[in-house]
């Protein structure tokens, strides 16, 4: 059983109300794959080992450059934060971890955070370094760049600010660093591209250094914004080549909304993959740019052709390959745990759905070029609901057949307006 926040009672009436539709949604789904050769059992086992981390900023509403409109009952600090974490755990039983970042989830004893989170059965995935905004008592601006900005006192600024996360996130129990600068130009000729690379690439060398061995410094590239010419590190490439100069111990991370539009991001994935550079994940979904809408909300197919190449590897034993996944997303319109929960089982929807794909056919028809076969034999994957496998998946590990359902009938929401008076601090950004 996951503990967490909501009510046994809860959980216990979404499985006696749900339980026996579900008994024969799965029959009839184990038929239907046993006839294509495939074990139900084994699909559901999968998918229950399936984790993707909660970003903790994530809970609170996020805004636009336009505007904010706060919910009643947002967490004001992180250990509120932890508490809405473990309500999104609880009940999609697919977010065993927690994404935090620093400094805005800085307290005094990060003990304290690691014990908050625990309490709940949860644990730290990924540390979040910041020197993309500048903080109160800050000596030195971001204005310019961090990692990359022409002043050596700056860099030193944004190398000590990543040293303290690794050492925060150690005692938190992580073992990965993940590093996005916003630096960059709004202008041709504001900036030297090479020198600005160079100095990046010097500044993370320091940062790289202090990686643990057993942890891994993930890399993040963003094609624009908030430079809007030319970001230092934009793509996939430029990633690449610095994950590679810094060594082993770094790799790419994945942001879905990262990539000019229409983009080919599965192709990506795999090459990264091939290269043993695929470091991890941030997932959301996106119509024109970096929208960060709920995963899975605009092109399910895409996420599914991503999760088909990562079960490609994962059954393969690609070297190297232990991707992190964070959801990665701004919540402007709807409560933010009800996203969360959403975008989870989004995740999972995917990766049952890519391991339903027939790989030995469809290398058959590959290799045959059976182009039209070829493609029928992997969209065959989407056209059946695996949702009784993600529905059995969460019985089993305590959480909620249907999760939203069982969110708002305990009243969660409702009950933290009352308890936590209305707050605007702590919250802004999402990369
Ligand atoms: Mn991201």
């Amino acid at each position: 059983m996951t503990d967490g926040p909501i009510a046994a009672h809860v959980i216990e009436n979404d499985h006696q109300t749900h339980g026996t539709e579900l008994r024969e949604d799965l029959d009839h789904l184990g038929n239907k794959l046993a006839r294509r050769g495939i074990d139900l059992e084994s699909v559901v086992e999968k998918v229950r080992g399936l984790g993707v981390a909660i970003p903790t900023w994530g809970v609170g509403v996020g805004g636009t450059r336009f505007g904010l409109f706060p919910i009643a009952g947002e967490p004001r600090n992180v250990f509120e934060k932890i508490d809405d974490c473990a309500v999104i755990h609880q009940l999609s039983a697919a977010t065993p971890t927690l994404s935090p970042h620093f400094p805005w989830d800085r307290v005094e004893d990060p003990t304290e955070l690691r014990q908050a989170a625990a309490r709940w059965g949860l644990a730290f995935d990924a540390v979040n370094s910041n020197t993309f905004q500048d903080l109160p008592g800050q000596p030195h601006s971001y204005k310019f760049g961090s990692l990359s900005h022409t002043d050596p006192a700056v860099r030193r600024q944004a190398i000590d600010h990543n040293l303290e996360c690794i050492e925060i996130g150690t005692a938190l129990g992580s073992k990965a660093l993940t590093v996005w600068v916003g630096d960059g130009a709004n202008f041709p000729g504001q900036q030297d591209f090479t020198g600005a690379l160079e100095r990046y690439l010097e500044s993370t060398r320091a940062i790289y250094a202090a990686i643990p061995d057993d942890w891994r410094m993930l890399v993040e590239h963003k094609p624009y914004e908030p430079a809007l010419y030319a970001s230092v590190i934009a793509d996939w490439g430029t990633s690449y080549a610095c994950a590679t100069e810094l060594g082993p111990k770094a790799q790419c991370l994945v942001d879905l909304g990262h990539h000019a539009p229409a983009t080919n991001i599965e192709m990506i994935v795999a090459r990264l993959i091939q290269f043993g550079k695929l470091g991890g994940f941030h997932f959301n979904d996106s119509k024109y740019g970096d929208d960060d809408l709920d995963t899975g909300s605009i092109d399910p197919f895409q996420i599914f052709l991503v999760f088909h190449e990562l079960v490609n590897a994962e059954q393969s034993g690609a070297k190297g390959f232990a991707p992190a996944f964070m959801l990665d997303q701004s919540h402007n319109v709807t409560d933010p745990i009800e996203s969360l929960i959403n975008s989870a089982v989004a995740v999972t929807r995917a990766y049952a759905q890519a391991l339903l794909v027939d790989r030995q056919k469809l290398a058959e028809l590959q290799q045959s070029n059976d182009a039209l076969l070829a493609a029928n034999t992997l969209r065959a994957a989407t056209e059946l609901s695996v949702e009784p496998i993600l529905r059995e998946a969460r019985r089993r590990s305590g959480g909620a057949i249907d999760p939203i359902s069982a969110y708002r009938a305990a009243g969660y929401r409702e009950a933290k307006a009352g308890e936590r008076p209305h707050s605007l601090v702590g919250r802004s950004g999402i990369v």
